[in-house]
């Protein structure tokens, strides 16, 4: 066996992996830290991480009696959410990334981010972080080994992963590991890049600390890199919740759903039913990612790769998802809420007025004449464990067997409130040509309608045209494919007022889904799928504004031909590559809503 690198000699390293001793000794030799330390994902080093955050003014101590181990912590503000623009795939050939992605040539990437990364850790501590994507034990779980230099992201990645020795002991000797280096540089979007390598399967990242950008398992590993390797090895990474529906009987049905961000994926994943008496129960598998596989039945099967949620914080209430207000009640870091006298966090639609002495995300006392109190993509970071809707499969190493596959996003016109695929090719096309209303989740301008297939643009780490034939080559391989259901709760009148009620009571739209699966939801066929039959769905007790059931349930000819054509202009970025199922989807679709 080859010996220990000589910068690590000095380093309490912990494990006697070769490659991975090799790639730290480069990487410390690179950024040139001032010394190097081994997470071990232990609570004592989780508790010194926060007294050195209080300590240096990173992170403000949140009330302790109301809200046990809970911080805060206010980001740079030009650092506040996922910069796309930002976000470069980097392989050899740049048709691999496509016109869906930022692309750089491996070495031109190297050779310009190279140089930020030179000595930028002097000074600072460099934080090894390994980390187990996936409960352990689970033949699907997956090891990245993270470099920061950042606390704040230290802290966060033991709650949004499996830290330490869990995953060290995953990995053993194998070489079998995405290495991802991290620096907060010097915080400046002019030297910020989050590059990705899926063909050496690496991450290179400096100058954010925010989320999206650094803590590097979530969106570049359990997204970007590994829905390139799940293309490669035949299985989907996707940017999805995992929920169990139980019935009134015990059985429970499994869910995943793919919303882009900011788009109700949390609220989702925790619903509380408001058919709950009646025996309609929502648990929680997972609310951002699901790795999806095959198994040897034929039947998809999802995990959850991560152990914790990133929140959106704004309009989280005990109205609209109680479940997240118990989850984030102990343990939480919160990122760029406000901040009460009493030292509780407040933010936009948290069912409070804003209090006297309100300090804003920018820690200055807050007037109603400035604008938002907390920003609108301010966080909570939490762990998963501590959920109270958590489903007792959550960790279940083969995953839950997934029945029905829904596409969502934000559109306030067009789109019914919910619609189900004729079959799977169909329902990989309504994905692929998702339209959806943009967020404060990424920098940009709001409420714009992009195509947003299976609310993969900003993540999907290859051709996108590539992935459309992946998913399509998955349907042919499952034995009984999960049904595929697009949904919208985000319909308005042309006032404004949403059309739907929403929140707890999508459970009345997860139950024609459910009756759907099982084979007795009535339906009429349109000519964009299946839409619910009248009274199909229960409405009962809701006070919804007469009319909306069918509006909300059909179809908006002229709406959709303009849809046909926005659909049309994505498509063509992608030349031959796209396959000719998705094109035949798409000329049926325009000749349906044309024969109306
Ligand atoms: C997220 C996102 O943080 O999608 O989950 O931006
Ligand atoms: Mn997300």
């Amino acid at each position: 066996m080859r010996s220990k690198p000589e910068s690590i000699k000095e380093t309490s390293a912990v494990t006697e992996n070769v490659a991975l001793l090799r790639w730290i000794d480069e990487s410390a030799r690179l950024t040139k830290p001032d010394s190097i330390h081994w997470c071990d994902g232990s609570q004592g080093e989780y508790d010194s991480f926060i007294h050195q955050m209080l300590k240096d003014g990173s992170l403000v101590e949140l009330n302790q009696r109301s809200r046990p181990n809970c911080y805060l912590h206010r980001s740079h503000p030009n650092d506040v959410a996922r910069t796309e623009n930002l976000t470069f795939i980097c392989t050899q050939e740049k048709e691999t990334a496509g016109p869906n992605n930022n692309w750089m040539s491996p070495p031109a990437a190297k050779e310009r981010v190279g140089k930020l990364f030179d000595g930028c850790m002097r000074g600072r501590r460099m934080y090894v972080i390994p980390y187990l994507m996936g409960s352990a034990g689970s033949p699907y779980s997956k090891v990245g080994i993270q470099l920061t230099d950042s606390l704040y992201v230290a802290a966060s990645m033991h709650i949004m992963a499996r830290v330490g020795n869990v995953a060290l002991a995953h990995l053993g000797t194998s070489e079998d590991f995405v290495p991802g280096l991290h620096s907060v540089g010097d915080l400046s979007p002019d030297r910020r890049s989050i590059l990705h390598f899926p063909e050496e399967k690496l991450i290179w990242s400096i100058g954010s600390g925010y989320g999206g950008n650094a803590l590097l398992g979530k969106k570049c590993f359990a997204l970007r890199i590994a829905s390139y390797l799940a293309m490669r090895e035949g299985w989907m990474a996707e940017h999805m919740l995992v929920i169990g529906l139980e019935d009134p009987s015990g059985q429970v049905t499994y869910l995943a759903g793919a919303f882009p961000s900011a788009s109700g994926k949390t609220n989702l994943a925790m619903m509380v039913s408001g058919m709950e008496r009646e025996g309609y129960k929502v648990w929680t598998v997972g609310d951002d990612i699901a790795w999806l596989h095959i198994d040897e039945e034929g039947q998809l099967r999802a995990i959850n790769p991560e152990a914790g949620f990133f929140g959106v914080a704004p309009a989280t209430s005990d109205a609209t998802n109680p479940v997240a207000m118990e989850t984030i009640r102990r343990n939480t870091i919160y990122t760029n809420v406000a901040l009460t006298p009493s030292g509780e966090p407040w933010w936009e639609g948290i069912g409070s007025d804003p209090p006297e002495g309100l300090i804003d995300w920018k820690g200055r006392t807050w007037s109603k004449f400035e604008g938002k109190a907390a920003h609108p993509n301010s966080r909570f970071t939490a762990p998963a464990s501590q959920c109270p809707s958590i489903s007792p499969h959550r960790e279940d190493p083969r995953g839950v067997p997934i029945s029905a596959i829904l596409w969502g996003s934000r559109r306030s016109t067009v789109v019914p409130l919910v619609m189900q695929a004729f079959d799977w090719q169909h329902g990989v096309f309504l994905g692929s040509g998702m339209g959806a209303e943009t967020t404060a989740a990424a920098t940009g301008v709001v409420g714009i309608v992009r195509r947003d297939p299976m609310a993969m643009l900003p993540f999907c780490g290859y051709n996108m045209a590539d992935y459309f034939a992946h998913w399509l080559k998955i349907g042919r391989q499952l034995k009984k494919p999960p049904l595929i259901f697009r949904v919208n709760w985000f319909r308005r009148d042309p006032d404004g007022h949403f059309l739907w009620p929403g929140y707890g009571e999508n459970i009345r739209v997860l139950k024609w889904i459910l009756d759907r699966v099982r084979g007795t939801g009535k339906a009429k066929e349109t000519a964009l799928g299946y839409l619910p039959a009248p009274g199909a769905i229960d409405t009962e007790g809701l006070a919804l504004v007469p009319g909306a059931m069918e509006e909300l349930t059909s179809v908006d000819k002229a709406g959709w031909l303009n849809g046909v054509k926005e659909m049309e202009k994505f498509y063509n970025q992608f030349g031959e590559r796209l396959p000719g199922e998705i094109w035949d989807e798409h000329r049926k679709l325009k000749e349906r809503l044309e024969r109306l």
